[in-house]
C-alpha cells in the first residue's frame, strides 16, 4: 500500500479522497492553484505545493508540473478525481513513465472508451447491447443519409469524441438530415477537433441508468449496481439515485453482467461507470437498454453507490491500485435500502441557472445526511471553476423515507452570501411524479416554471426578515425594558414598506404577525402563534431567515424601488467569460426575461436576459469579445417616471 499519494484536484472529491486516505493511513499532497491557496483541500492535506495560476489551464491541467510535485513530495501515486485530467491518456502515461501509479484504468483503456464509435464498436464485439446505428468511417453526407433512412426515423446524429450531450442532434424529418449533419460534423470541429459523427436510432423516453463497475489488475472485474441519473437539466445530472425506480433483479443482473463484459473487454481496472440509455416508456425489460458510453473514472454521484452497498470506493482505488484483488465477490456485495444525492449549486435559477459567484457568510448543512464539500463558512465561490458548494447524500430503508430525508436535509441547510440552487431542488423532493418514481429526462424541463417558482414568501420568515433588517432581536434583552408607548418603525425590502412595533423585549407586532423571540444559541427560538426555530442573518444590505425548512432571502432596498429595478438599467457580467451572441440592438423593445447575450465562462453558456420589460438603450459588447467579472454588456432606458 501507498504510503504517500497526491491528488490531482480540488473542491469536494479531493477533500473526499483525503479523507478516505487518512482512514487508510496514507498521508496526501494536495495541489493548489493562486485561487486555492486557503481552500478546505489544501488545509485537510498533509502538505500541498501551488501549481499555478487560477484560471484550469495555468494550474489543474498542467500534468507536468503536477506530476514534478509528485516527484518532490514523494508520493508513490497520483489520484485524478474526476473531470481535469483524469480521463487524460496521456497523463496516465506520463504518470506511469514517471515511476509513479495512476490511481485509475490503464491509458490503453482510457483510449479505447475515448470515441464513442470506437467504444460501440468494441462493446458490439463483447457482446455489450448498443443502440442500433451507423459508427463506420464512412462519413459520405450522402451514403449517412442512406444509413439514416434504413435506421428509420427519429435518428440522432452524435459527434463520435462528444460526450455529455454535447455535439448531439436529433432528426425527426429526412429533409433536416443534412443541414444537421453539416451542423454536428461543424460542431464536432469545433468543439473537439473531429468532424466524424455516427447516427443512431433515437431511443424515445430516454432513461439515464449506469452500472458502477470496479476491477482489478488480476483481470477480475465486479458490478456495485445501477444508479439512474436521469433527472438531469441540459445534460446536468441534478439529483441521482440508486437503486433506479422499477429495477427489477433480473434486469439488474442482465445489465450488472454487461458492464463487466465492458470492463473485461478493455482489461479494466479501478473504479469505473458504464452508462447505458433505457427506454423508460412502460417497465425496465432485458432487451430495453443499450451502451452510451463508459467513464473511465470515480464519478461525481459516487455516494450513493457507497451508500446502498456500504463499500467506500476510494479504499477500493487504492487498494486496487496498489496491486490488490477487488475486496468483494460479486455475491458478496450488498445491496441495502436506498439513496439519492443531490448536488448543491451557486447559481441562479431564477436567471436560467447563471452561476451565482460570491462569498459564503452563513453555512451550515442539514441534519441526517453525508455532506462532501470542498468549502467553508467564510470561502468565496470563485468564477474558475464549476460553482458546486457540496453535495448532499441521503440513505433510507425505501425510496419514499429516503426521499423525504433529503427534502429534509435540505430544508435544514442554511447558506447566505450567495444564491444557491437549494430550493429548486427542494422543489424537486416534493415533485409528484418524482416522488411516484417518474423519472424521465424531460421531467425538469418540462415542469421548470413550476419548479422555479418558490411561492410568496412565508409571513412569519418576512416579518422575521423585517426584524433582522432593522436589528431589533437582542440576544441580552435588559430586564428592565422601559414601557414607552409601543415605538413603530420601518423598513422596504424588495421595495415593500414594513412597520414594526415594538412591544416589549423582543416582542414585535409585524402587520398580523405577533412574534416573540428568544435567543436559542447562535439561532433565536420564535413564538408566532406555535413555536418554532430561526435563523436571522444581516449582511449588508441582504437579509436572510431560514426557518421550518424554507428561506426567505430580500433586500433593503428604497421605498418604491425593487432589487429589478436596482441596477435593473444596467446589465453587467456575472463572472469573467466570452461574449458568444448578442441578439440585442439600441432602441429594441424587449419584454423581462429575454435572451439578450450569451456569455461561455466555466465550460458553459449563460444567457443574460432582460431583468424588466424595456428598451435597449446601448450594447456595450460584441460577440468575441472577453470580458471581467461585473463589466458592463448592455443599458436599459431608465424606466420613465
Ligand atoms: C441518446 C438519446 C436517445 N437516443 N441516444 C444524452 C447525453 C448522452 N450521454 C447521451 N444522451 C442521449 N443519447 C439515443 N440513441 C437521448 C439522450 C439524452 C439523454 C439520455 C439520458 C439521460 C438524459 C438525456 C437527456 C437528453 C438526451
Amino acid at each position: 500500500m501507498f504510503t504517500k499519494i497526491l491528488i490531482a484536484n480540488r473542491g469536494e472529491i479531493a477533500c473526499r479522497i483525503i479523507d478516505t486516505a487518512r482512514k487508510m493511513g496514507v498521508a496526501t499532497v494536495a495541489v493548489y492553484s493562486d485561487a486555492d491557496a486557503n481552500a478546505r483541500h489544501v488545509a485537510l492535506a498533509d502538505e500541498a505545493v501551488r501549481i499555478g495560476a487560477a484560471p484550469v489551464g495555468e494550474s489543474y491541467l498542467l500534468g507536468d508540473v503536477i506530476i514534478q510535485a509528485a516527484l518532490e513530495t514523494g508520493a508513490q501515486a497520483i489520484h485524478p478525481g474526476y473531470g481535469f485530467l483524469s480521463e487524460n491518456p496521456d497523463f496516465a502515461d506520463k504518470i506511469a513513465a514517471a515511476g509513479l501509479t495512476f490511481i485509475g484504468p490503464s491509458a490503453s483503456a482510457i483510449r479505447a472508451m475515448g470515441l464513442k464509435d470506437a467504444a460501440k464498436a468494441l462493446m458490439e464485439q463483447a457482446g455489450v447491447p448498443v443502440v442500433p446505428g451507423y459508427h463506420g468511417a464512412n462519413q459520405d453526407p450522402a451514403f449517412l443519409a442512406e444509413r439514416a433512412a434504413e435506421i428509420g426515423y427519429p435518428v440522432l446524429i452524435k459527434a463520435r469524441a462528444g460526450g455529455g450531450g454535447k455535439g448531439m442532434r436529433r432528426v425527426d424529418d429526412p429533409a433536416d438530415f443534412a443541414e444537421n449533419l453539416a451542423g454536428a460534423a461543424r460542431e464536432g470541429k469545433a468543439s473537439f477537433g473531429d468532424a466524424a459523427v455516427l447516427i443512431e436510432k433515437y431511443i424515445l423516453n430516454p432513461r439515464h441508468i449506469e452500472i458502477q463497475v470496479f476491477g482489478d489488475n488480476h483481470g477480475e472485474a465486479v458490478y456495485l449496481h445501477e444508479r439512474d441519473c436521469s433527472l438531469q437539466r441540459r445534460h446536468q445530472k441534478v439529483i441521482e439515485e440508486a437503486p433506479a425506480p422499477g429495477m427489477t433483479e433480473a434486469v439488474r443482473a442482465a445489465m450488472g453482467q454487461a458492464a463487466v463484459k465492458a470492463a473485461k473487454a478493455i482489461g479494466y481496472s479501478g473504479a469505473g461507470t458504464v452508462e447505458f440509455i433505457v427506454d423508460g416508456a412502460g417497465g425496465l425489460r432485458e432487451n430495453g437498454f443499450w451502451f452510451m458510453e463508459m467513464n473511465t473514472r470515480l464519478q461525481v454521484e459516487h455516494p450513493v453507490t457507497e451508500a446502498i452497498t456500504g463499500v467506500d470506493l476510494v479504499e477500493w482505488q487504492l487498494r486496487v491500485a496498489a496491486g490488490q484483488p477487488v475486496p468483494l465477490a460479486q455475491e458478496d456485495i450488498p445491496l441495502n435500502g436506498h439513496a439519492f444525492e443531490a448536488r448543491i449549486y451557486a447559481e441562479d435559477v431564477a436567471r436560467d441557472f447563471l452561476p451565482a459567484t460570491g462569498h459564503l457568510h452563513h453555512l451550515k448543512f442539514g441534519t441526517g445526511a453525508r455532506v462532501d464539500t470542498g468549502v467553508r463558512q467564510g470561502d468565496d465561490i470563485s468564477p474558475f471553476y464549476d460553482p458546486m458548494i457540496a453535495k448532499l447524500t441521503v440513505h433510507g430503508p425505501d425510496r419514499a423515507i429516503a426521499l423525504a430525508s433529503l427534502g429534509r436535509a435540505l430544508g435544514e441547510t442554511e447558506i447566505a452570501g450567495l444564491t444557491t440552487n437549494i430550493g429548486f431542488l427542494g422543489a424537486l423532493c416534493r415533485h409528484s411524479g418524482f416522488a411516484q418514481g417518474q423519472v424521465d429526462t424531460g421531467l425538469i424541463a418540462r415542469d421548470l416554471e413550476a419548479l422555479r417558482d418558490m411561492g410568496t414568501p412565508n409571513p412569519a420568515l418576512r416579518a422575521l426578515a423585517a426584524l433582522a433588517a432593522l436589528n431589533l432581536p437582542n440576544p441580552q434583552p435588559h430586564a428592565g425594558f422601559t414601557q414607552w408607548a409601543p415605538l413603530t418603525r420601518h423598513v422596504v425590502l424588495e421595495g415593500e414598506d414594513i412597520s414594526v412595533t415594538s412591544l416589549g423585549p423582543n416582542r414585535f407586532q409585524v402587520g398580523d404577525e405577533t412574534l416573540q423571540l428568544a435567543p436559542a444559541g447562535p439561532a433565536w427560538r420564535v413564538t408566532a402563534g406555535r413555536q418554532f426555530t430561526a435563523t436571522l442573518l444581516r449582511f449588508g444590505d441582504r437579509v436572510d431567515v431560514f426557518a421550518q425548512g424554507q428561506h426567505y432571502g430580500a433586500t433593503i432596498t428604497q421605498p418604491g424601488a425593487s432589487a429589478d429595478e436596482a441596477g435593473g438599467d444596467t446589465i453587467r457580467a456575472p463572472m469573467p467569460g466570452l461574449v458568444k451572441l448578442v441578439s440585442a440592438a439600441a432602441g429594441q423593445v424587449v419584454k423581462k426575461g429575454a435572451a439578450l447575450m450569451v456569455l461561455e465562462a466555466m465550460k458553459m453558456e449563460h444567457t443574460m436576459a432582460a431583468p424588466r420589460d424595456g428598451t435597449i438603450a446601448a450594447v456595450h459588447v460584441a460577440a468575441g469579445a472577453q470580458v471581467i467579472d461585473g463589466a458592463l454588456l448592455l443599458e436599459m432606458e431608465p424606466q420613465d417616471g
